[in-house]
């Protein structure tokens, strides 16, 4: 097992985890590990460094290595693709985004990125990537048939079939600014039939939904959007409040 997945192992069987994802183009560099530190400070797990489309492999690379100086829990990379790589990182979570109709995404971008990964050093931790409706922007650019809020099974079905690809991980993502997360029914059908850590993310803005979706039995959180738009303020700390108190402290 790698030295990231081998870390997270770890720190889920005291708790939950959370993954604060920063967009290097959207807060690149020293203000990205300003972001981090505080982030950290505050019990986050993980640095997530991706999101939009079109980050620049310099601005990937220029904001790991301010990270990586700012902060000591792993820096994993988020890919939109290959262009997303740097071996400033530690880690790149090597998914297939499981329901999109672009064989590129679920596939063959993968067997372009591999032998740079392995190049670089990188860990790759093999995740399933879902995408729940609404989907928002990942939805559409990868040409996603999402998942509808109410088809459990179908959700429970992806989850399955994920982790008997041998993904180590299943994210099921609402989309980044979705107006509500993914529903926590569909969190605890799946936690129900999978035994690989289940990651929730896209919308997650306060400590109520935080804590419906922990109650739910999501494992890993992801945020992105509440700490761009409202910095390390009120919905931050409060969703890291419930983090903590799933590991008694
Ligand atoms: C996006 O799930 C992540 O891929 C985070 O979503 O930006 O809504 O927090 P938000």
């Amino acid at each position: 097992m790698g030295r990231v997945l081998e870390y997270l192992t770890t720190r889920l069987a005291a708790g939950a985890v959370h993954f604060t994802l920063i967009d290097p183009e959207k807060s690149g560099g020293e203000r990205a590990a300003e972001v981090a530190a505080g982030a950290v400070a505050l019990g986050s797990d993980v640095i997530l460094l991706g999101g939009s489309t079109g980050i620049s492999p310099q601005g990937m690379d220029s904001t790991a290595k301010a990270v990586k100086r700012a902060v000591t829990v792993p820096v994993v990379i988020f890919p939109e693709g290959p262009s997303s790589l740097t071996p400033a990182a530690d880690a790149v979570l090597f998914m297939s985004l499981l329901n999109s109709r672009n064989l590129d995404l679920v596939i063959r971008v993968h067997a372009r990125a591999a032998p740079a990964i392995r190049t670089m050093g990188l860990e790759p931790i093999p995740m399933g990537y879902l995408v729940i409706a609404p989907g928002m922007k990942v939805g559409e650019v990868g040409r996603v048939d999402v998942v509808p809020r109410e088809d459990l099974a179908l959700a429970q079905g992806y989850a399955l079939a994920a982790q008997y690809l041998g993904m180590r991980m299943v994210y099921l993502e609402a989309g980044s600014g979705a107006p509500s997360p993914v529903p926590a029914a569909m969190v605890r059908a799946v936690r129900e039939v999978v035994s690989v850590p289940v990651i929730v993310g896209g919308g997650i803005r306060t400590g109520a939904d935080a804590r419906t979706l922990l109650e739910a039995g999501a494992q890993v959180l992801v945020t992105g959007t509440v700490t761009e738009e409202e910095g390390l303020g009120r919905g931050f700390h409060d969703i890291l409040a419930e983090v903590r108190r799933t590991r008694g402290s």
